[in-house]
């Protein structure tokens, strides 16, 4: 029996599911901190909700009084993973105060309490390759980041995830805290937020043969219009049933996507060390928008998507970060984490579970 027991915040999203999936399974007692929401947001979490060894907490990581309550209720967590944030980049341009208080502030509120409470729990902060913004390291024609490149972010997320980051690190250096910040490239799976652009990508695919399926033998062909694709009755230039085409933004940019399951790991493997330190986390590969609509649409037999999406402006987004490639050495020679999953097999892995 394992006396490890780990507070998650952010238990309700992509991340937070798969940690507690990987704790339960080394048989940690898992609380999973969530935030009263007027719609149900357990989805990702239904399968463990009445695991013994779970249980939820209510707290919302604005609220520095509710994260002290919530820390001094479980003092003898040896774990804290802090996941919760404001995800989503291009909302940060949209509600920059709103990002700031929980994606920067709700950092400090946690590291806070750890101190005033005098807990000798670990502490993991979920950072993100976004805070390198438009900058890398280079040798020759080869481009990456690693955690000797500087951080240039360019969106409040990036610069909220920048001001927690630095709180960790302060916080490890002044109180002695054992907190850790994992540098985490872009990681995807079935759990993925709808918004995000793989996700928007393989769940537009599964609806987009969910509706070609159900076509009855009537309709023959479809005829794409700039911003849909209809059908015509065989029988004469009836037009039938109609589906929108997919709407996205920049195709050109460089994403290293790696896959949820694997990165998780990586977070736990952090917090086993004698000595907390900050680590990137990737698969060291780089690829675009538009290589992975090639890989999405080949999945399902579709060579030429070009007059199924089209490009719109509002997707774009007000700064870019252009190319993110990571390398993981540092995480590799130091504990031995390497990612498992391929980019085909992410793709493949998602595109399968939207066509279910
Ligand atoms: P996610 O699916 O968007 O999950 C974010 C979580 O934060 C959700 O559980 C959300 O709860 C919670 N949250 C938001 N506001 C909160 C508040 N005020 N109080 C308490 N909880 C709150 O994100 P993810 O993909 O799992 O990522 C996990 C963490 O890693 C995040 O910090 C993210 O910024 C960071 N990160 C992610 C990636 C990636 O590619 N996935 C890469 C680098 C870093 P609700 O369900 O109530 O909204
Ligand atoms: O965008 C482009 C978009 O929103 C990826 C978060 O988990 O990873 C994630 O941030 C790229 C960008 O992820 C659409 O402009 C084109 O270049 O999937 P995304 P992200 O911004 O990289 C980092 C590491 C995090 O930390 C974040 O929390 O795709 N793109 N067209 C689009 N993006 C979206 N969302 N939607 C589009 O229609």
């Amino acid at each position: 029996m394992n006396n490890k027991k780990a507070l998650i915040f952010g238990i309700t999203g992509q991340d937070g599911s798969y940690l507690a999936d990987f704790l339960l399974g080394k048989s940690y007692k898992v609380v999973g901190v969530s935030r009263r929401t007027s719609t149900d947001n357990k989805s990702r979490i239904q399968h463990i909700l009445h695991y013994p060894n779970f249980s939820l907490q209510e707290c919302d990581i604005t609220d520095a009084h509710s994260v002290y309550w919530t820390l001094d209720k479980h003092d003898d967590a040896t774990e804290i993973y802090n996941l919760a944030a404001q995800s989503f980049v291009g909302t940060s341009f949209r509600q920059p105060g709103l990002t700031w208080d929980v994606t920067g502030k709700g950092c400090l509120n946690i590291l806070q309490s750890i101190v005033d409470l005098k807990l000798n729990a670990r502490f993991y902060q979920a950072s993100s390759s976004e805070m390198f913004g438009s900058s890398y390291s280079c040798c020759g024609n080869s481009k990456w980041q690693d955690e000797n490149t500087k951080f240039l972010p360019q969106s409040p997320y990036a610069i909220a995830k920048c001001a927690a980051h630095y709180m960790t690190r302060l916080y490890r250096e002044a109180y002695g805290l054992h907190a850790s910040a994992g540098v985490l490239f872009n990681h995807e799976s079935a759990r993925r937020g709808e918004q995000f652009v793989t996700r928007k990508i393989t769940k537009w695919i599964g609806e987009y043969l969910k509706w070609k399926n159900s076509l009855t033998e009537d309709f023959d062909f479809d005829l794409k219009t700039s911003n849909e694709i209809w059908t015509i009755r065989k029988s004469g230039a009836v037009f039938g049933p109609k589906f929108p085409k997919l709407r996205l933004g920049n195709l050109d940019a460089y994403r290293d996507w790696g896959h949820a399951a694997d990165f998780v790991e990586a977070m736990w493997m952090m917090l086993q060390q004698d000595q907390p330190d900050d680590y990137v986390i990737c698969t060291g590969e780089t690829h675009t928008v538009r290589e992975f609509l090639d890989a999405a649409f080949g999945r399902v037999g579709i060579d030429n998507w070009s007059d199924l999406v089209v490009q719109d402006p509002e997707f774009y987004r007000p700064a870019e970060v252009d190319y993110l490639r990571g390398t993981y050495a540092k995480a590799k020679n130091k504990f031995g984490w390497t990612p498992k999953h391929s980019f085909i097999d992410l793709v493949n892995c998602m595109v399968d579970a939207d066509l279910q």
